[in-house]
This record gives structure tokens, C-alpha cells and sequence, in this order.
């Protein structure tokens, strides 16, 4: 366990670790709970990328301001002073980019080696969110085919786990071999996030957004924004199914990647994450009211989660058993039905 001595903290870092609280649920504890040489960077690494993404997701700021500033947002972080106040009232987390400056103040005392690594990941997110950042309807720019998904996916998450790993090695909490696998590290970002596009599906369409591709959603349905109708529900359970089992393709290699962390702080920071993502998935599953609302985790179970996630194979026994939830709603009935059998059989037998 370690505990940051707040005597020792700065006021500007006292309230980072505030907004940290007041934008995450998941990731507060953990990120509190990581090992002293990484606690802090991770932290800031988090806020920047919670300013970034509160631009990418405001549908109020027109394209002509989103886009650059999303662009820009790796100079913006060197930009002593710079605030935002242009996101809409109804934001969540507006008031973290009304007082950025707080956050850019903290990142100009990150070691070197970690100032680069978060900007160099903030550069490559910020341009990839501007790619995609008009994805309202009928747009080419938008998330057709698979691989753009996974392309859209490798901009928000993936590259987050890519400079998460490179801090790790940094502070050899990490296996360097794993700098040698970007396939693993990028599974460790799509499946989280492919899993929150799941459930955020009536969320994001009410803001007019779409992120399922185009390529699975028209098997099933003639318009994305008719999922949600009644008499719809059954093509959009085996649309939800497909969309699972594109992500549960992540799920194996999730837990190669955890095999190679070292420290228990890091281990538990990133496994955390994946647990509550396999839970989430189990019970989006074939699950109607991820079209009517934003299902979530019961507190006590994420709760409960958090405490079983102690080393490998305990978690791979939580992987286990929410696996054996979705193999029980998969049915005949679904044209995914033996695919998505394979699928669990395919993870079962690596772990
Ligand atoms: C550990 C190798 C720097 C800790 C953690 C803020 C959540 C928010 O929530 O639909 O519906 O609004 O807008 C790999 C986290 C991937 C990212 C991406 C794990 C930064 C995070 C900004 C890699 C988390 C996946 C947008 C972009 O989706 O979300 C290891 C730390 C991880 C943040 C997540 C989220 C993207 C996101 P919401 P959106
Ligand atoms: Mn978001
Ligand atoms: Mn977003
Ligand atoms: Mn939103
Ligand atoms: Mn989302
Ligand atoms: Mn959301």
C-alpha cells in the first residue's frame, strides 16, 4: 500500500488528485494505489486525457474550434496558464478544463522521460479523435467497416496502453518484452473500449454519435438509429451479440499481457480495468436495456471485484466465470450462436 504524504503535496496537486476523484469512478483508487514512481504521472496522464477526450465528446463546440484544438492538444499541455471555458453547461467534466492550468502546471514537473511519453501519446490521440470527430450520420469519415473501429479504437484506448506499458518499463514495473508486442497492448485497450461503445450505445446516440460499424450493424438492421424500436429486438440482441463477440477476440490476450506485469500496484491498476470490462460484457450480452439506457456494474459487485483481483489466476477465474454468464444467454436462436461458442472455448483453453 502506498500513501502519498499530502504534506509533502503542492495545493495545484491536491486538486488534480480532486478532479481525478471527480472524473472517474474506476480509476481514482486504483491510480492512488499505484507504486510512488509512477502514482503521480499516471494521474496527470489520465487528466489530460479526460481534457481531451471532454473536447472530443462535447457535440456543442463546432468542428471549426473542436478539431484544432483537439490537434493541438500536445502544444496546449506546454501552454503555462492555458484554460478552456468553451464546453457546454451540461458537460460533465467541463470545470477540469476551466482550471487545466492546474493540471499543466503538475506536467511541467514530470521527469522528462514521462513529459514525452504523454505528449507523444496526447499527439497521436488528439489527431486521431479529429479524424473521426464528425460522426454524426451519413458520414464517410464515420466507423463503417471494422478496421476503422478498430482503427477509432486504437486512437482512444490503444494508444493509451501503449504509453502506460512505456511508463511501466520506465520504472521496470514492467516486462520489456512486452514493448515487443503491440498486439497485446492494443487488446488491452480495444477490449476495454469496445466494451464501453457497447453499453454506451443510447448514450451516444442521443448525441449523434455512432461508433458500432457499419459493417455489423447492417447485417442485422436496416437504420442504426431503428436498434432501439420494440419491434426491433430481436435483430438488435444479435446485433449486440456480434458487437461481443468482436470484442470478446480481445479478451485472451488481455491476459498474456497481465502475465507480463512485475509489480503488484501496476498489476492491479491494469487487471482491475479488464475485470470490470469481461463483468460488463457478460451483462450487456444479448441485454435489451442497453438500448433504452446505460447499464452498469451493481456497486457491490465492482466493489467485490476489486478485492478478488489479486494475481493471475484469480483473475483469469473472474474471466471464467463471467464467460460461463454469456455462454448461459447465448442461444440457438442467434446466427452468432456457434461462433460466439468458439470464442469462449478459444479463451478457456489459454487460461
Ligand atoms: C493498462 C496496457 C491514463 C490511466 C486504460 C481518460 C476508458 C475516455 O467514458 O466513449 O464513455 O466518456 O468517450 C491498457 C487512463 C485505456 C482515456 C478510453 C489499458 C486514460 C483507457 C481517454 C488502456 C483513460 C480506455 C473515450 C479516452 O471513450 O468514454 C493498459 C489512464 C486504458 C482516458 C478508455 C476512453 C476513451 C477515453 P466515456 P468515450
Ligand atoms: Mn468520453
Ligand atoms: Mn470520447
Ligand atoms: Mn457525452
Ligand atoms: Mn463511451
Ligand atoms: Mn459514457
Amino acid at each position: 500500500l502506498h500513501e502519498r504524504k499530502i504534506e509533502d503535496e503542492s495545493l495545484t496537486l491536491q486538486r488534480c488528485f480532486e478532479f481525478l476523484d471527480l472524473t472517474s469512478r474506476s480509476f481514482s483508487a486504483v491510480i492512488q494505489e499505484l507504486c510512488p514512481e509512477l502514482c503521480v504521472s499516471v494521474a496527470l496522464f489520465y487528466l489530460i486525457l479526460r481534457g481531451l477526450d471532454t473536447i472530443e465528446d462535447d457535440m456543442t463546440i463546432p468542428l471549426d474550434i473542436k478539431e484544432p484544438l483537439l490537434r493541438s492538444f500536445d502544444v496546449i499541455l506546454e501552454k503555462e496558464g492555458w484554460t478552456f471555458d468553451g464546453n457546454g453547461p451540461k458537460e460533465k467534466d467541463r470545470q477540469l478544463l476551466v482550471e487545466f492550468s492546474t493540471v499543466i502546471k503538475e506536467f511541467a514537473l514530470l521527469p522528462e522521460s514521462h513529459r514525452l511519453i504523454i505528449k507523444d501519446i496526447t499527439k497521436k490521440m488528439g489527431n486521431g479523435m479529429a479524424d473521426y470527430a464528425n460522426n454524426a450520420e451519413h458520414n464517410v469519415n464515420g466507423v463503417n467497416t471494422i478496421a476503422d473501429y478498430d482503427l477509432y479504437c486504437y486512437y482512444v484506448a490503444g494508444l493509451v496502453g501503449d504509453g502506460l506499458t512505456r511508463l511501466f518499463v520506465d520504472t521496470e514495473k514492467a516486462n520489456p518484452a512486452l514493448l515487443e508486442r503491440p498486439h497485446l497492448i492494443n487488446s488491452m485497450g480495444l477490449f476495454l473500449q469496445k466494451t464501453n461503445i457497447i453499453r454506451d450505445y443510447r448514450e451516444d446516440l442521443d448525441d449523434r454519435r455512432r461508433f458500432w460499424p457499419k459493417e455489423i450493424w447492417t447485417k442485422h438492421i436496416e437504420k442504426y438509429e431503428e436498434l432501439h424500436f420494440p419491434e426491433n429486438e430481436e435483430a438488435a440482441l444479435n446485433c449486440i451479440s456480434e458487437m461481443c463477440l468482436n470484442s470478446l477476440q480481445h479478451a485472451d490476450e488481455c491476459l498474456f499481457y497481465l502475465a507480463g506485469i512485475k509489480d503488484q500496484s501496476v498489476f492491479n491498476f491494469t487487471a482491475i480495468p479488464q475485470v470490470m470490462a469481461i463483468a460488463t460484457l457478460a451483462l450487456v450480452f444479448r441485454n435489451k436495456d442497453v438500448f433504452q439506457r446505460n447499464v452498469k456494474i451493481p456497486k457491490g459487485e465492482a466493489c467485490e471485484l476489486m478485492l478478488e483481483v489479486g494475481n493471475l489466476r484469480s483473475t483469469c477465474d473472474i474471466f471464467r466465470k463471467y464467460m460461463k454468464i454469456i455462454h448461459k444467454k447465448n442461444t440457438p436462436k442467434d446466427p452468432n450462436y456457434l461462433n460466439i461458442s468458439v470464442a469462449l472455448g478459444k479463451v478457456e483453453q489459454f487460461i
